[in-house]
């Protein structure tokens, strides 16, 4: 062979090596990206029930709550202690509860060694008492917002939200539920029974590295934090006795990334009955509900005397492309909750087929429409300044928003301050899911969504609420912006924003 020759084979053979040890990398990766946790689970462990908040109400009538942001341990598993955070407690916080027309105060202290704030997701309320980037609370500080409630009864929640941290707080465990109730739920024929026939529902994907968190991305998944399998309220392989013919399910997706699909294995119908801003018009029968990073979703679902189901996460097929749905996701299933019904079951009546009124502007003649273009370097186009005003909006106006995602990955979106209706998906009306009053939405790459919001809250040149992705590894890389509410003729004027206290 000549010398040329010899080199060629030699690196021929090389080039080979190479490619096929890619390959083989590449198909480890794609075969380990699929996790499924169903018919494993042993659901040996009762749910845990979030406790309601105690609170007292103030000569003044208002309602005044407790929060307490600490560090602790959890034995998840037995033996294993579990270093976490939590709000008055080692895990989770406490189910807070108000009604329509209310003053509530929250008196915060933040226990931790970190700067944190409190957002109050999908509540109607001023700026200031928002909870967003510009309110954080330094270590050992206290933070005292109040406001009146004046939203439908829903299935609200609360969360850490400080700029390019918050994933790492929600996931070391600071989240709980805020329920809001008004006389019209009050009363509807429901389950309402807390922790008896009217669920709160946690959903959180996890990882463990012997007993502490493993909060690690992987590679090619460029949705951030993904588990390999959930827990509720802080609950592995949880179970639920239930005692009624007709369970009410309030399904909180708390998780980082990580989006599901609800349902059960004997595909069941259900009844979908609330979305994030409270109560749908008419239940509608479905038999999956998706709910993406913050989305909420409120099911009643009928159990046969004695028998045991499973709510379980179904793979999806919606996420733009089977890479996405392989490295996002999109192919996993979980086992996610276990429902035993007892061997006599209470009598639970019909599901009455008119619920709330919506209270989400139908879009008719709105003020302004603005665009988004969700990148995960940027809405459109940029990353979020804590002392840059995005939008400006004037007080009482109605919007239509336009929200794109060609990104080649999923992102949602998220508006602090309103609930808004869900015009159109992709030009067609929308789906059940999205026919209510949502603040936040689910879009895979290659959708696009109109949205109708109205910002009928006090005017705040000066301070920001936020709009963002809520996929919380890109919320921190900056998927998020700023708007503020003015009014009418008025200007923005500067956010006290990049003020880290406490840093
Ligand atoms: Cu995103």
């Amino acid at each position: 062979m000549s010398s040329l020759k010899r080199v060629l084979v030699v690196l021929g053979s090389f080039v080979t090596v190479v490619a096929l040890a890619i390959g083989g990398g590449f198909l480890w990766l794609w075969n380990d990206a699929e996790v499924s946790t169903v018919g494993e689970e042993q659901f040996d462990n009762e749910l845990s029930i979030p406790p309601l908040a105690k609170s007292r109400v103030d000569k003044d009538g208002t309602r005044v709550f407790d929060l307490r942001m600490q560090a602790g341990e959890k034995e998840f598993e037995d033996g294993r202690k579990t270093p976490t955070w939590g709000f008055n407690g080692d895990y989770l916080g406490p189910t807070l509860r108000a009604e329509r027309g209310e003053k509530v105060r929250v008196r915060i202290r933040n226990d931790l060694d970190e700067a944190s704030t409190v957002h109050w997701h999908g509540m109607h309320l001023p700026a200031k008492m928002d909870g967003g980037p510009h309110q954080m609370i330094k270590p050992g500080g206290s933070w005292r917002p109040d406001w009146t409630v004046n939203q439908p009864a829903s299935t609200l929640w609360y969360h850490p939200h400080p700029h390019g941290a918050t994933e790492k707080h929600v996931q070391r465990g600071l989240a709980g539920m805020f329920l809001l109730d008004d006389k019209r739920s009050a009363r509807l024929k429901l389950p309402k029974k807390y922790g008896v026939d009217d669920l709160p529902v946690i959903v959180q994907d996890v990882k463990f590295d012997g007993a502490k968190f493993d909060h690690g991305h992987e590679m090619m998944r460029n949705v951030g934090f993904l588990g390999d399998r959930t827990m509720v309220n802080g609950t592995l392989r949880p179970y639920q006795e239930v005692g009624d013919e007709l369970v009410r399910l309030r399904l909180l997706n708390a998780s980082t990334a990580r989006t599901y699909d609800f349902g059960f294995p004997d595909d069941r119908s259900f009844s979908l009955v609330g979305t994030d801003g409270g109560l749908l018009e008419q239940p509608a029968r479905m038999e999956r509900v998706q709910l993406s990073p913050g989305e909420r979703a409120e099911i009643v679902v009928r159990v046969e005397p004695g028998e045991k189901t499973v709510l379980r996460s179904f793979p999806q097929d919606n996420y733009g492309g089977s890479w996405q749905q392989r490295f996002s996701g999109g192919d996993d299933s979980f086992d996610v909750l276990e429902l035993r019904a007892a061997k006599q079951l209470r009598a639970s009546g019909d599901i009455p087929w008119r619920l709330g009124e919506l209270e989400v502007p139908d879009g008719k003649n709105p003020a302004r429409g603005r665009f988004f273009d969700l990148k995960q370097s940027g809405i459109n186009g940029r990353a979020m300044e804590m002392d840059r005003i995005d939008e400006t909006v004037t007080r009482g106006a109605t919007e239509t928003w336009t929200v794109r995602n060609n990104n080649g990955m999923p992102h949602n979106f998220h508006v602090h301050d309103v609930q808004f209706r869900v015009l159109k998906v992709n030009g067609e009306a929308p789906p059940p899911e999205l026919r209510g009053a949502k603040d936040t939405v689910f879009l895979p790459s290659g959708t696009t969504m109109k949205l109708a919001m109205r910002f009928d809250g006090p005017a705040d040149p000066d301070t920001p609420y936020m709009y963002h992705c809520h996929l919380l590894a890109h919320e921190d890389d900056g998927m998020m912006g700023q708007f503020v509410v003015v009014e009418r003729g008025q200007s923005a004027g500067a956010p006290s924003g990049g003020r880290h206290d406490g840093h």
